[in-house]
């Protein structure tokens, strides 16, 4: 009887902390061993002249959300954990989003029944709090935290989902009393709504309208008064989807001055500009495929996210998955969204291309090591929200959730290849170099050169302790 399920012999392990020449034994879907040499295994795999990453985390992804009336996201759990995949990812945190007026706790359970059942990869879910009640602060939050839904989210904008500051503070201090990890949407509400009504009265209802809409300065003031309010409370949050170099510029500042921010960013601020959201030639509502919150800026601000990647102000890189179609009355060409940019769908799919643009961009250009791309990727994911020694490195004891990377395979990013079921990709045409050839899952085979091999159902949905520190 072999000793190992499988062996992944001849690669290149990499950690966030080491890269080095190892074989890997897994039993039970469990790594046992990391060495020169692994014992015989029922199955081997040859990972000569590849990598072996831990499986890509993204810790920000919106799956089969309620995105506001006639329309729909483009994705449920079996399509965006299919592509997440595909992309190279073992591990997917979506969010479970309170309507307002109903209960938190039965939102969490619709949504985790939404998932049981139906996932390629492992699924931790977040919620979103958007309505702070006496019953939610004192007896539903804190009993879903110790149930396992450690994180959360709130929204500084959004007519549905905005929170003001006294009940960001009275969220703040559940988060602090009871330890959970709060992530925050930084945009200042009513700045966006001045600006929203100004551009549309001058006629300029474009997709573009969107980016003049929220511009810089508007994610600026929003992240400083979340430092600030965190910095009262005491507690440490992650501003995720940091855009623009003026939010980084706080959010440095205030780790500087010894607070713990945490802070995200996502392929779209290294890669897109404001510019994408005029359109392709001269149909100005195809920039609606790249519209998202916060949009994409300029070049000077995905230099200044570059350096804040390198610096170490952002420790994790998300996709902020959050699928439409693009041409479909239920998505980003809705009839109310060709009136005007107010009405399209915040969002855009990159579950399955956050890994390789960021490989390519990133390692392959020289910007980011190899060690750090798997903390951004992985092993920070893990720590931020309390997967870690089970998720988010390749050790005895973790998950054997991995990676094989090819670092010199050239592909061309298409549309007609992704598994995601958004009718586009942000990233058509987009070459990259860097591509991940099989991701396995708890010790099983899920995705080989872009074929997805697993069952809806093989993922689990995860429960979570608190994240320590
Ligand atoms: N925030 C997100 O995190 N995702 C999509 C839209 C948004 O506003
Ligand atoms: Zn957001
Ligand atoms: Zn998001």
């Amino acid at each position: 009887m072999p000793e190992f399920d499988l062996a992944i012999r001849g690669g290149t392990v990499v950690t966030a902390a080491d890269t080095l020449r190892a074989e890997i034994g897994i039993r039970d879907g469990r790594i046992v061993t990391v060495a020169e040499r692994v014992a015989d295994a029922a199955r081997t795999v040859d990972a000569s002249g590849l990598l072996v990453l831990p499986g890509g985390i993204d810790s920000h992804v919106h799956i089969a959300q309620p995105s506001g009336p006639g329309i729909v996201m483009a994705d449920d759990f079996a399509s965006a954990t299919r592509a997440a995949a595909a992309g190279g990812n073992t591990c997917v945190m979506p969010f479970a989003l309170q309507p307002r007026g109903a209960s938190l706790r039965e939102a969490a359970e619709a949504y985790r029944a939404l998932a049981e059942g139906q996932c390629h990869v492992d699924v931790a879910i977040h919620l979103i709090v958007s309505d702070p009640t006496e019953a939610v602060l004192g007896q539903e939050l804190p009993a879903l935290i110790a149930a396992g839904y450690t994180s959360f989210k709130v929204f500084m904008t959004y007519d549905d989902l905005v929170l003001n500051d006294r009940q960001i503070l009275d969220v703040f201090d559940v988060a602090r009393r009871e330890g959970a990890r709060v992530m925050v949407h930084a945009e200042g509400y009513d700045a966006i709504r001045y600006l929203s009504e100004r551009l549309e009265k001058a006629g300029e209802t474009r997709p573009f309208g969107h980016a003049l809409s929220r511009p810089q300065l508007v994610e600026r003031e929003a992240a400083h008064r979340a430092i600030s309010h965190a910095e009262l409370v005491d507690l440490d949050i992650v501003i995720v989807h940091v855009s623009g170099e003026q939010a980084m510029e706080q959010i440095a500042w205030a780790q500087g001055r010894g607070l713990k921010i945490h802070a995200e960013t996502c392929p779209q601020y290294l890669t897109l500009t404001a510019d994408d959201m005029k359109g392709i030639g001269d149909d100005p509502m195809s920039g609606a495929k790249y519209v998202c919150s916060p949009p994409p800026r300029d070049a000077a601000s995905q230099a200044a996210i570059w350096s804040g990647l390198q610096r170490g102000v952002f420790e994790v890189v998300s996709s902020d998955h959050c699928p439409f179609r693009y041409d479909d009355p239920a998505g980003k060409l809705n009839p109310r969204g060709k009136t005007s940019f107010r009405w399209i769908p915040n969002g855009i799919p990159g579950i399955e291309t956050r890994l390789p643009v960021l490989f390519s961009e990133g390692v392959s250009t020289g910007r980011i090591t190899l060690n750090q791309f798997a903390a951004l990727t992985a092993t920070n994911h893990a720590k931020l929200y309390g997967l870690y020694l089970r998720k988010g490195s390749i050790g005895p004891g973790f998950d054997a959730d991995l990676t094989l990377w090819d670092p010199n395979h050239r592909e061309t990013i298409r549309q007609a290849a992704l598994h995601h079921g958004a009718d586009y990709t942000p990233w058509e045409g987009f070459q990259v170099t860097g591509w991940p050839v099989m991701t396995i899952a708890r010790g099983r085979v899920i995705a080989e050169d872009g074929r997805v091999l697993s069952e809806p159902g093989q993922g689990r949905v995860l429960d979570r302790s608190l994240a320590p520190g």
